[in-house]
């Protein structure tokens, strides 16, 4: 899994984790890397929810970064329950460009949905797939069987710790995360009556799979290194839901 990540991922990178090591200034070479993000929130920022759907889809990631390695957890509620939510790192690793969550606007064909092709200008390809096992790469985008699944109650929650491109844990305060999946015609599933079939899962090769099934739901932008954790809105941060057994990887 390493190896293919590194394969499609690494890229000519300028390490700064030296100077952000300094920054912190631990004492023992392990912990020197070791920094915590402030949590973030992830929210529906294109309008994609609506009473319809199960509404306020919302999230909270976490990220602590030591050398090359990310553990990220994210908590959300709200989410179609029972069904399984893509969810990505989107940008890029090699750009100094700040991305960003679509607003309501980015719907071009004017369908009340932000659809993942329409958010593209905004938040940028896929750099990381925030699966639950195996590959994160961005072929692994659309391994839903790998995805984190909403509980009856609409509650999902991730954990995972990744190794990173070489240099990249300073590239993601760059980046957005995306989480996918929103049943607009409220009959609890993702089915191609709603809005059709993903015309992104199609333009990756796959076809049949639900345009519900891709459409993003949330979206967040990844803190700042250095953000005080104060930034986060009270109104912004979902009830915790309580750890279930045998579900951390
Ligand atoms: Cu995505």
């Amino acid at each position: 899994m390493m190896r293919t990540t590194r394969a499609s991922l690494a890229l000519p990178l300028v390490a700064g984790l030296a100077l952000g090591a300094a920054a912190v200034g631990t004492t023992s070479a392990a912990e020197a890397t070791e920094r915590a993000l402030a949590p973030f929130p992830l929210i529906d920022t294109m309008g994609n929810t609506t009473e319809k759907t199960d509404g306020d889809a919302k999230s909270v990631s976490t990220i602590t970064l030591d050398g090359d390695s990310m553990t990220i957890a994210i908590r959300g509620t709200g989410f179609t329950p029972n069904m399984p939510h893509a969810q990505h790192f989107h940008g890029s690793f090699s750009s100094d460009k700040k991305f960003s969550c679509p607003s309501p606007k980015a719907d071009k064909d004017g369908d009340g949905q932000v659809n993942t092709e329409e958010g593209l200008p905004d938040y940028g390809d896929i750099v990381l797939s925030l699966t639950t096992k195996g590959g994160t790469t961005p072929k692994d985008g659309l391994a839903v069987e790998r995805m984190p699944v909403a509980d009856k109650d609409g509650n999902l929650t991730y954990e995972r710790t990744i190794r990173l491109p070489e240099g990249a844990g300073e590239r993601l305060q760059n980046l957005v995360i995306v989480q996918h999946g929103v049943d607009v015609n409220g009959n609890d599933k993702y089915d191609v009556k709603a809005l059709g079939v993903s015309s992104f899962a199609k333009s990756k090769g796959v076809d049949g799979v639900p345009e519900e099934a891709t459409n993003p739901i949330t979206c967040g932008q990844v803190s700042d290194i250095g953000t005080p954790a104060t930034d986060l809105a009270p109104e912004q941060v979902p009830p915790v839901a309580p750890p279930q057994p045998g579900h951390r990887h």
